[in-house]
């Protein structure tokens, strides 16, 4: 009793000002308003949006020797559970010793506060808490459309007249080609911005939609019922299909219709400044056909093509034109399959030089086994199914822009598939890849200090390791939880969900406009320029990157706390399509999984 008032009196007088409000009220008051008022603690982690009453619930205390914790009930205060603490660990880098507290008995829908060692924190139990964050994910992609106007109805505050038309764009002297000759113009417009920048790259984006368009797949019920409200919300698609193929009609006009081959990216020569689209004058290029580009394009839109093809009725032809796109970009490829983006080397060679996001990569074979396994289950063609054979992965490997074996493997893994023949065997060969990840991946996890199998290596912290580490792992056991039926697949899934969303060593929620503590000042340009205060919301950012490469000044160069919310940390503190790709495919199927 003494531990909750002391507690109690305590949040009142740091939130309202007000030591004569009741316990209960004042509680009532501070949780009332949790998404804006409510307090982080700080010494306790735990996800700041809530669990499923199913879901395993643990949090992490970073104070000390704990005894005891306690969960009232946020409205009446009454005593719910008395737990003891779990086990205590440290990782290697950090002396901080962090207890475990399991507070997994509490399954009943409502709000909570956990109190331990004179801190306390706020939580909430909630049947489909991760829908709203799922569909904020989503809409995130409508927030980084070019070439429309971003309305109202649509964006509210956030509202934004159109630019970057991209309707004369310059084919930079790097892509020439016998019809298309240096400095001829072409239009390119739409798509998505890439992040925090205002260019457009086809690896990334057809990534960004290969990653979603998997998820898709494997829930077509949940997606078939999600709204997002953008402008083709009321049409007989999927937002998530609508919103993929804003983005796909512009990849189609990445393609040089002379040869097949696909440009790398539609890009200013040097990043804009922090200012808004329709200030930026600098002249847009496309720029070298890269086999890279030419493969990741080639794998999405071939994906495509068999998703869409219900959907003749809002998108007539696009089923039948995106797999002769897809077809041809990967003839190009096999025909240039040493033409990798060498930024350096080009502005060695021609001007002006161009100098922002590379997209780089020394190897095109998982390009291409990714490619040709879309290629093959969306023809049937027995040339495709040789070229994965030729480009067969040895390892599975969290997906990424730059590694897309995973999204390979998830095309022939994808539930609801039947095989005969020879593809009985390739199938079951990547479904061993796939469960020797997952086995290695969550080993330890269960007594690690974040409880997750995400953030016990310092190799788990880099640049956008929040979605390309951390969220990109958990989709990853959901893919193999869905062969499986293995359960510790999934808890450990949703552990990782928990360590984005605030169970962590820095106690952010890494989502704009999510949490109690959440990005504030993300390097975005969008977020930074358009005269309100808020950055616009659901994103995820990059998170702790000791390598640090912006030069800002950093809290911590602990591995897991290196991470400064500031708008010039490009290396921590971005966002990004690929980033906010992983977080849907998570959020989504995690939300899905539980909504059954
Ligand atoms: O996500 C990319 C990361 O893996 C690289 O280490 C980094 C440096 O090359 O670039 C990241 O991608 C950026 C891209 O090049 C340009 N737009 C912003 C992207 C996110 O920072």
């Amino acid at each position: 009793e003494m531990q909750r008032s002391l507690v109690g009196s305590e949040m009142c007088i740091r939130d309202r000002k007000n030591s004569d409000m009741n316990i209960t009220t004042c509680l009532f008051t501070v949780l009332g308003g949790m998404a804006t008022l409510g307090h982080p603690s700080e010494t306790v982690r735990l996800n700041q949006l809530g669990y499923y009453p199913q879901q395993e619930k643990v949090a992490v205390v970073n104070a000390g020797e704990v005894r005891e914790f306690t969960i009232v009930d946020a409205a009446t205060g009454n005593r719910l559970l008395s737990g003891k603490p779990g086990y205590t660990a440290s990782s290697a880098w950090s002396d901080k010793s962090r207890t475990i507290l399991d507070f997994s008995d509490i399954t009943v829908p409502g709000r909570y506060l956990l109190l331990v060692n004179g801190d306390s924190v706020a939580f909430e139990v909630k049947e489909k808490v991760l829908s709203p964050l799922a569909d904020a994910a989503l809409k995130s992609f409508y927030y980084q459309r070019t070439g429309m106007p971003i309305e109202a109805t649509y964006a509210g505050r956030w509202s934004r007249p159109a630019g970057h038309p991209d309707d004369k764009v310059l084919v930079h002297p790097n892509a020439a080609g016998p019809e298309r000759k240096a400095g001829a113009v072409i239009s390119s417009p739409g798509g998505w911005y890439d992040a925090g920048d205002y260019n457009k790259y086809i690896v990334n984006s057809a990534y960004s939609i290969g990653l979603m368009q998997a998820i898709y797949a494997r829930f077509p019920d949940y997606f078939i019922r999600q709204r997002v409200n953008i402008p083709e919300s009321g049409n007989h698609t999927p937002d998530l299909l609508d919103e993929m193929y804003y983005n796909l009609k512009w990849m189609l006009t990445m393609q040089d219709p002379a040869d097949g081959g696909v440009y790398h990216k539609l890009t200013t020569p040097s990043f804009e400044g922090f200012i808004k689209p329709t200030e930026c004058k600098q002249p847009r290029y496309v720029v070298q056909k890269s086999v890279t580009a030419a493969l990741d394009y080639a794998a999405a839109l071939a994906q495509a093509s068999v998703l869409f093809a219900p959907y003749e009725e809002d998108y007539p032809g696009f089923s039948e034109v995106a797999l002769q796109a897809a077809e041809r970009a990967y003839a190009w490829a096999e025909a240039h399959p040493q033409a990798l983006y060498h930024q350096d080397l080009l502005n060695k060679q021609y001007q002006p030089a161009v100098v922002t996001g590379a997209y780089g990569d020394r190897s095109a074979d998982d390009e291409f086994f990714w490619a040709a396994s879309e290629l093959y289950l969306a023809t049937g063609k027995t040339v495709y199914r040789e070229q994965v054979k030729k480009h067969l992965p040895t390892a599975y490997k969290t997906p990424s822009w730059g590694n897309t074996t995973a999204l390979g493997v998830f095309a022939w893994l994808q539930p609801g598939r039947e095989y005969q023949g020879e593809d009985v065997e390739l199938a079951n060969a990547m479904k061993d890849l796939l469960l020797d990840y997952a086995a290695e991946a969550v080993r330890g996890a269960d007594r690690s200090p974040f409880h997750a199998p995400y953030g016990n290596d310092a190799k788990d912290f880099f640049w956008g390791c929040l979605a390309e580490g951390c969220a990109n792992q958990a989709t990853s056991l959901v893919c193999a939880y869905l062969l499986t039926g293995e359960k510790s697949y999934l808890t450990n899934a949703y552990r990782n969900m928990d360590y984005i969303l605030g169970k962590n060593a820095t106690g952010y929620c890494y989502v704009t406009g999510f949490g109690m503590k959440s990005p504030l000042y993300p390097h975005h340009r969008l977020s930074a320029s358009d005269d309100i205060e808020a950055p616009l919301p659901g994103f995820l950012v990059g998170g702790p990157n000791p390598g640090q490469q912006d030069g800002v000044p950093y809290p911590s160069n602990l591995p897991d706390e290196s991470y400064a919310d500031v708008e010039g940390s490009y290396a921590s503190n971005e966002i990004a399509i690929n980033w906010s790709a992983a977080l849907v495919a998570l959020v989504s199927s995690l939300d899905a999984l539980m909504s059954k």
